[in-house]
């Protein structure tokens, strides 16, 4: 049985940016969040159509960030040393951060959102500009046979039918072959109280724990699991086969164990989170109303998806927030969706004007703080909710 235990309101799609000619007829649904008691998988009630999310227009790039880069190069190094892979295929493949590091002539890419799509078929790679599913799979195995690598970052959580997916997974993975995923870890969401990590896209939010239950009925196992300081703290699952001798590793029960001392397969735990998240809205709120009292200018650094959860719950507009500072070319000049705070340019909005900065990318907070030493020296500060609301420089 799902049982519902967050309510973070009415909320646009994250990604949307928007130009002013289409406020008036903006999406919105109700964003509630409930866990499987069979399965104990989180997930949002109300899903939001697909092709609502992830078309030509969509606007996360991954390679914005030095991190990430640096991250994709050295898994795709360690994934090449150690399982030697010919064939490859990458679900979501962005703009080819990731498989820009293996061979195209032995490398297929999955990608629904077109303008990204279009990036890697110009890398000269094969490239699906579909949905993830069994249908495709097929399709796939009978052009290029099986895979010895199915690869995706930050995509499986994005799939609704995941009974599907994994399906989809199993029909094309070669015998010895391994899938290996990336996701926001539900752990670290619920330790660090960022509920921010909730929006349309993220259809679930994955334990360990929920994704052995859903692995197993197709014949999958977890063989792995390296968890990751990225986005907030994130978890990369290896997966084989059932029927394949790779070796089941100490790191599985281990995560298994952690999740389960945390009270991840109690629902009491997800109502305490409830309370933390109303706790931590307050709390935001009444900083930025007293810095608004005291006359200092806030803006917001990185207009992250989980910025557009963050606003649109607390109610935060530009009467508290000014504006919000993003690197992304096809963010600046638009607004936010839902509260339709202006985004601009870094170089024109992160100036000597700005007294505090919410810190929208606190997934990114070592590379940002390396980056702002002049605001930082001047004495510029930064507020985060994660892991609780506060300010610091
Ligand atoms: P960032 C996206 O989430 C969406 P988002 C998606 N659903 C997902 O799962 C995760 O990524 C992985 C900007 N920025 O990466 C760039 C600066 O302006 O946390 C981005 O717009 N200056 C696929 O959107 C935003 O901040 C900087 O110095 O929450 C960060 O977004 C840096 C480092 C970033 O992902």
């Amino acid at each position: 049985m799902k049982k519902e235990f967050l309510d973070l309101g009415r909320q646009p799609i994250a990604n949307k940016f928007l130009n002013k000619n289409e406020f008036n007829d903006e999406f919105f649904f109700d964003l509630k969040v409930v866990f499987d008691d069979k399965t104990k998988l989180v997930s949002l009630k109300n899903f939001v159509k697909p092709e609502m999310m992830f078309n030509e227009s969509y606007a996360y790039h991954a390679s914005m960030s030095e991190t990430m880069k640096i991250h994709f190069q050295d898994l795709a190094e360690n994934i090449q040393n150690e399982f030697f892979p010919t064939n490859v295929l990458e679900i979501g493949s962005n703009d080819g951060i990731f498989i820009r590091h293996f061979n195209p002539d032995t490398s297929v890419a999955v990608e629904p959102c077109e303008n990204f799509a279009d990036i890697v078929k110009d890398m000269e790679y094969k490239t699906y500009a579909k949905f993830w599913t069994k249908e495709l799979s097929s399709l796939i195995k009978q052009e290029h046979g099986t895979m010895d690598l199915i690869y995706a970052a930050n995509c499986i959580c994005h799939i609704q039918d995941l009974d599907d997916a994994f399906l989809a997974v199993k029909n094309l993975l070669s015998e010895d072959g391994i899938f290996v995923f990336e996701d926001p870890s539900l752990l670290k969401m619920m330790e660090r109280g960022s509920y921010d990590q909730l929006y349309d896209e993220h259809a679930h939010i994955f334990s360990v724990t929920a994704l052995s239950n859903l692995l197993d009925k197709h014949g999958l196992e977890i063989f792995r699991v390296d968890n990751l300081n990225v986005h907030g703290g994130s978890n990369r699952i290896y997966v084989k086969s059932i029927d394949s001798d790779i070796p089941v590793e100490m790191s599985v029960q281990m995560n298994l164990n952690e999740e389960k001392n945390f009270g991840l397969t109690r629902f009491k735990t997800y109502e305490i989170f409830s309370n933390r998240v109303q706790k931590s809205r307050d709390e935001l709120l009444s900083m930025l109303r007293t810095l608004k009292e005291e006359g200092k200018k806030v803006i917001a650094y990185g207009a992250a998806s989980k910025v557009t959860t963050v606003f649109n719950y607390c109610g935060i507009d530009d009467s508290l927030v000014e504006y919000i500072t993003d690197t992304t070319p096809s963010k600046i000049g638009k607004c936010q969706p839902g509260t339709h705070i202006p985004i601009v340019s870094p170089d024109d909005g992160f100036d000597e004007t700005v007294d505090v900065a919410y810190l929208g990318a606190w997934n990114f907070r070592t590379e940002i703080m390396n980056k702002e030493t002049d605001y930082l020296s001047r004495g510029g500060k930064f507020i985060t909710h994660v892991p609780q609301v506060m300010m610091f420089s």
